[in-house]
């Protein structure tokens, strides 16, 4: 079957969790989502993105995979499933379900029979005998600690590039390779579209394991040397034939990798997430340490990118996820500037060639969660990050802030629906805490203010649709070096679209660069009602951003 792809659709991720919650136990369910495909529906989005729903001992909330068979009765049965798909489908809503496929949880079945060394099991993970001394390898867990976990019963190591509860699998395994494809076709068979794959470019360790050298051993296993092989045989067996559609989660890869993990032909995947372009605010690579966005760099790596996969392979564009900060915090203004720089930010995001992403709550610019001590934390990440600052005598103050700009926490807290008690997502205290400024930033005052973010939103989803230079143009960034504007130009047979914008809360003086066309241009799209039908010379407000359309 062809998979069924084009550069017009935009995909909304859903943490139901903390999305919509029915039964009043505090946490979103599936009965949750079918009652907002309304409203998902209004928004124009064409598919959702479900994080994980399977059986889990919630270590990674729901990244520790203990079933993948079945729906956790945390959120609901898989007849509610069943529903949730023909629900959506009816509204020509397609579903993307998250596998995660590189571990899964030390309580499946899998690893459980694995601890025996003589069960059928024991080669579906990574195991390494004990050294004379220390550990098997130097490689550091993504959560803090070693990569390896003594198992008693096994009387060896095993790998875990996660938490010790999740438990790397061995894709060198035939059987795990089988049995990875049955989880897809049983998934298809229930009327799944399309897959998320988590960290899917892990799954291919090196064949011997030793120490890295220059560090934390990602080097040596991120992008491993059969993953294509394996993503291949994927395609051919699973994914083609039943014309689903993939995106892969690429952790630290490279654009090289990108243009075949993604390639057009889909000999391995649809599209790929990358995350170079959300370490811009990381000094030194170092996601703890607190700083601004460098901007430059932001669009020196967008056009890289963009360039670099244009007419080759698929990208996933995105500002934020589950496990990013709320990006109009992040790399907007959210006390003074709230409005116009999400719009800003989705303008500039929009206008590029690829597959956009919303999560949860983007599209009505929540922000951040304002958490202020540990005890509002849920997330592993950040409670590991705490513990360990706490170990080196790190004060809790400063923990805490780090924790308040860069905890996976600051996304999700639950969806503010409206003004009402727990905004609308639950009549019992949610699982996490609310942001109180749900009050004011909610989706029911966002659909009755018509210059809310959310209807930049839909109109920008419209736009995308309506013309082919957003689906299929090439990229050219007009303003390469200059540390407050991103004015970067769009091209496609007669069509340009030129999309000018201030990065910053300062106003900027401007003029369109030679290259702006002199042609006659149309404005598509602006954040400020005083925006010209062309570009000319004058000073740009905080936060302002433009669409033109030339011809
Ligand atoms: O995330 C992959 C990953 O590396 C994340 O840890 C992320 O890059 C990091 O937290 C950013 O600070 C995927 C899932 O999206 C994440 O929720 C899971 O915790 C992780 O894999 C393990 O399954």
């Amino acid at each position: 079957m062809e998979i069924n792809w084009s550069q017009d659709k935009v995909i909304y991720q859903i943490y139901p969790k903390s999305f919509q919650d029915t039964d009043h136990n505090g946490i979103g369910d599936l009965a949750g989502v079918i009652q907002r495909l309304d409203y998902l529906q209004f928004l124009g989005v064409d598919i959702i993105w479900l994080t994980p729903i399977y059986p889990s001992p919630q270590i990674d909330n729901g990244y520790d995979v203990s079933d993948y068979f079945t729906i956790d009765p945390l959120y609901g049965s898989m007849e509610d499933f069943e529903r949730l798909v023909q629900q959506a489908h009816l509204r020509n809503i397609r579903i993307m379900m998250d596998m995660v496929f590189n571990h899964t949880s030390t309580e499946h079945p899998w690893f459980i029979q694995a601890c025996d060394p003589t069960s059928q099991f024991h080669p579906f993970y990574i195991w390494h005998e004990a050294p004379e001394k220390g550990l098997p390898t130097n490689w550091v867990s993504k959560f803090g600690g070693s990569a390896w976990q003594w198992q008693e019963d096994a009387g060896k190591y095993y790998l875990h590039l996660f938490s010790p509860q999740q438990a790397d699998l061995n894709w060198e395994h035939p059987p795990v390779r089988q049995a990875i494809k049955a989880i897809c076709q049983f998934w298809a068979a229930k009327g799944v579209d399309a897959f998320r794959l988590d960290v899917i470019n892990l799954i291919s360790k090196p064949a011997e394991f030793v120490d890295d050298p220059n560090g934390d051993g990602r080097q040596l296993y991120t992008d491993g040397p059969k993953v294509h092989q394996y993503l291949q045989e994927l395609s051919r067996d699973v994914f083609q034939p039943l014309g689903l559609i993939t995106v892969g989660e690429m952790s630290s890869t490279t654009l090289s990798h990108c243009q075949h993990y993604a390639a057009l032909d889909h000999r391995e995947l649809t599209m790929a997430f990358n995350f170079h372009h959300l370490k811009v605010d990381y000094p030194q690579g170092n996601k703890w340490r607190l700083a601004r966005p460098n901007f430059v760099e932001l669009k020196q790596i967008i056009n890289y990118w963009q360039q670099g996969m244009h007419q080759r392979a698929n990208t996933a564009l995105f500002w934020g996820n589950h496990d990013q900060p709320r990006v109009v915090s992040r790399f907007g203004e959210d006390r003074h500037y709230r409005v116009v720089s999400a719009k800003m930010l989705a303008m500039v995001l929009y206008g590029m060639q690829g597959t956009p992403f919303i999560f949860q709550g983007e599209e009505i610019g929540m922000t951040n969660a304002g958490f202020t001590d540990i005890s509002h934390y849920r997330d592993i990440e950040s409670l590991s990050f705490y513990t360990e600052q706490g170990s080196r005598g790190i004060p809790t103050a400063e923990s805490l802030a780090i924790l308040a700009t860069k905890s996976r926490d600051n996304s999700r807290t639950p969806m503010q629906w409206d003004e009402g008690v727990y905004a609308g997502f639950s009549h019992a205290a949610p699982w996490i805490g609310l942001n109180p400024n749900y009050r004011q930033i909610n989706v029911a005052a966002a659909i009755a203010d018509p210059d809310s973010i959310l209807h930049t939103y839909r109109a920008l989803i419209r736009l995308r649709k309506q013309y082919e230079v957003i689906q299929f143009g090439d990229y050219i960034d007009l303003l390469p070096e200059h540390p407050e504007i991103w004015c970067y130009l769009r091209r496609w047979n007669n069509q340009r679209l030129l999309v000018v914008a201030n990065l910053t809360s300062l106003c900027v003086d401007w003029s369109p660069p030679t290259s702006v066309p002199d042609s006659p241009c149309q404005l598509l799209w602006a954040n400020y009602p005083t925006v010209t039908d062309y570009p000319t010379a004058g000073r740009l407000k905080p936060y302002q951003a433009a669409w033109w359309l030339c011809t």
